[in-house]
């Protein structure tokens, strides 16, 4: 009898609220989500569900590379490079070695060498009613003194994957892959109305008003957004494992 009701006033609403909120809220993060410029930050990506209920089987993770990436300045598209913000983007980013989820990880470069993302996979998987996390750092940041960048936030680019496609069985195949990616035309936009369209993983480095202040003729300064091209998600989204590709199947 207790037992009973215990099911039914607390386990069945609690299950039920936490199937609800874990669709409508729980998107696989960065957390922190924002670093102050100036310091090095230990970050993770936090995976928060599974495809549907297949579990997670590897991610891969790509963020702006800053070379060809577009960049919108409180929503006025900029035509000058990213280092009219920020001073150093490029080779920011490294992984942690850690296999207590995947057994398999490694880095993406971008054409200069610098690491652009990262991907893990293998070993284990993520059930999909829990959370995984894949450990980086962030080398300090520095935002152009110059400009007027209150903030710089990148769109980074990330998929869960849940079964191994080929990319033109990604959209058609049932819980095969979730996608935190920027819609910019790339093959890897997903479905409109789809599960997070064009809902990118965001990164946000905020300006340190202190040593940094912003210059008098900037007013309120700028809210600056990076997003990667759609050569660039083409490029370095695929997964390369000892010189193969193995995500998706070519
Ligand atoms: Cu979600």
């Amino acid at each position: 009898m207790l037992l009973r009701s215990f099911i039914q006033n607390f386990l069945v609403p609690t299950l039920l609220a936490g199937i609800l909120l874990q669709n409508a809220n729980a998107h696989t993060v960065i957390q922190p989500s924002e670093i102050p410029e100036g310091t090095r930050s230990d970050n993770y990506l936090v995976i928060t569900h599974g495809c549907t209920n297949e579990p997670v089987i590897g991610t891969s993770v790509v963020f702006p590379d800053g070379l060809d990436s577009t960049i919108v300045a409180n929503g006025n598209p900029h035509a000058g490079p990213l280092s009219d913000f920020i001073q150093n983007w490029g080779g920011l980013i490294q992984i942690y070695q850690d296999h207590s989820i995947f057994s398999e990880q490694d880095v993406k470069r971008d054409t200069r060498g610098n690491v652009v993302g990262f991907w893990a996979g293998g070993g284990r998987t993520i059930a999909s009613h829990i959370f995984g996390r894949i450990p980086f750092v962030t080398s300090a940041a520095l935002i152009n003194p110059e400009s007027c960048a209150k903030s710089v936030r990148f769109a980074v680019a990330a998929a869960d994957i849940c079964k191994i496609t080929t990319i033109n069985d990604l959209n058609t195949t049932e819980n095969a892959v979730s996608f935190w990616i920027p819609a910019v035309g790339s093959k890897y936009d997903g479905t409109p109305g789809g599960h997070a369209f064009d809902f990118p993983v965001y990164f946000t480095i905020t300006r340190d008003l202190a040593t940094n202040p912003l210059p008098e003729s900037c007013g309120a300064g700028l809210q600056v957004t990076v997003r990667p091209s759609a050569a660039q998600i083409d490029r370095d989204m695929p997964i390369q494992f000892n010189g193969a590709q193995v995500w998706p199947q070519p």
